[in-house]
C-alpha cells in the first residue's frame, strides 16, 4: 500500500480486520519492520487522538517519529502556485514538501477542509500535493474530505461489539455551534458501505453528503425512523456539503437541538451502542447520560485508533 486516503486503499476489509485483531493481541509483533525508518507527522490543524495514537503506532513498529505543527514554529506555507508571495507566507509547499520528504520514509498529513472553495477541498488539493511531490508513502490523518484512520478504528470497534452478524448502523447528524468538515461522515459512509452492515444515514434536509461517499446507502430524513432497530448510533456534526445548494457549502444551516442524541433517542433503538470520533461537545451532539452510559463506546473507539494506525503504517512500511 503506497497511499492511504480511502477504503479502497486497504483492500479486503476482512483481511484488514484480521490484521487489526492480530496487532491488538500483540501490538509489538512487527517492531523490527520500522527499524531505521522515520515517520513524519504534519499537522495543519489541532489534534489529540491522531497525534498520540499515530505516534504510538509508529513506535509499535520500531519507527522514529517527527511531529511538525506547521502553524507553530514552521514558516507559514503558501499552497497556491502562481501567487506573488508578498504577504505573511515565507515558504511555498512546493519546496517544503520535497525538503520534508528528505528526512523521512513515510508521511502523515492532517489538513482539514478550508471551506473557501468546494472544488479545492473535494479534489484534496493539499493532500494530493504531498502524494505527488514527496515521492514517499503518504497517509491521511484527516484531510479535506476523509478521515480513513478514524473510519477504520470505527469498523474495528463495531466488529468487536456487534451482537449479530449484520448489525444496523446509523450515522446521524447532530447540532454544533461551528462549521465542521465532512471528512468524518464521508469516511464513515465510505467504510460502512463496504462492511457487512445495514447502513442508514439521517440528517436534516440540506445536509446531503457527497454521492461519492453515500453511494447506495439509505438516507432517511426522519431521525426517529432511522433509529428504529439500530444496533449502533454514530453521531457527528458536519457543515453543509453543498451538494443540493452549492452556495451553501461550509455553512451551518441548522442548530436544531431536537437532533441531539439523548436517552429518548436511544430508547428508539435496539439498545444501541453509541459511537463518536471525539472531540465531542456534550449536550450539543450527545447528552451526558448517553455518553456516560455503559453502551457508550467512545473510549474503546479512540483506543482502536492505535490499532488502525499500526495496521496502516505496517502496510506502508511493507511497500518500501
Ligand atoms: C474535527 C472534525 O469535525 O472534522 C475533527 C474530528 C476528528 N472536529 C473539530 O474540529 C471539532
Ligand atoms: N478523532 C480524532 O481524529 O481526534 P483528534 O482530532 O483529536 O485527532
Amino acid at each position: 500500500m503506497r497511499t492511504f486516503t480511502n477504503v479502497k486503499d486497504i483492500g479486503d476489509l476482512k483481511v484488514a480486520l484480521a490484521e487489526a485483531q492480530e496487532i491488538k493481541k500483540d501490538r509489538y509483533k512487527y517492531e523490527s519492520l520500522g527499524r531505521h525508518k522515520t515517520c513524519l507527522l504534519i499537522f495543519f490543524n489541532n489534534s489529540l487522538r491522531t497525534r498520540l495514537s499515530t505516534q504510538k503506532a509508529a513506535r509499535n513498529l520500531g519507527m522514529d517519529v517527527i511531529v511538525l505543527d506547521v502553524n507553530q514554529g514552521a514558516w507559514k506555507l503558501e499552497t497556491e502556485r502562481g501567487v506573488v508571495m508578498d504577504g505573511d507566507k515565507s515558504e511555498h509547499l512546493l519546496e517544503a514538501i520535497p525538503v520534508m520528504a528528505n528526512y523521512c520514509d513515510v508521511i502523515g498529513v492532517r489538513s482539514f477542509a478550508r471551506f473557501e472553495n468546494r472544488e479545492d477541498d473535494y479534489t484534496e488539493k493539499i493532500l494530493n500535493q504531498f502524494i505527488k511531490y514527496s515521492g514517499k508513502p503518504v497517509f491521511s490523518m484527516e484531510a479535506a474530505t476523509g478521515h480513513p484512520l478514524q473510519a477504520f478504528a470505527d469498523l474495528i470497534t463495531i466488529e468487536e461489539y456487534k451482537r449479530k452478524d449484520h448489525p444496523k448502523v446509523v450515522l446521524t447528524w447532530a447540532p454544533h455551534p461551528k462549521a465542521l468538515p465532512q471528512a468524518v461522515p464521508n469516511s464513515f459512509a465510505d467504510w460502512m458501505n463496504e462492511a457487512d452492515v445495514e447502513f442508514v444515514i439521517t440528517h436534516p434536509h440540506g445536509y446531503e453528503l457527497d454521492p461519492k461517499f453515500v453511494r447506495g446507502a439509505k438516507v432517511e430524513y426522519d431521525q426517529k425512523k432511522a433509529f428504529e432497530g439500530a444496533d449502533f448510533i454514530y453521531a457527528k456534526n458536519w457543515a453543509c456539503p453543498g451538494v443540493t445548494v452549492p452556495e451553501d457549502y461550509g455553512k451551518v444551516l441548522s442548530k436544531d437541538m431536537s437532533w441531539t442524541v439523548d436517552t429518548e433517542h436511544m430508547s428508539w433503538t435496539n439498545d444501541a451502542f453509541f459511537l463518536h470520533c471525539l472531540p465531542v461537545r456534550r449536550n450539543m451532539i450527545v447528552t451526558d447520560d448517553v455518553i456516560e452510559a455503559p453502551t457508550s463506546l467512545v473510549i474503546p473507539e479512540a483506543a482502536n485508533r492505535e490499532i488502525s494506525a499500526t495496521v496502516v503504517l505496517k502496510r506502508l512500511l511493507e511497500s518500501l
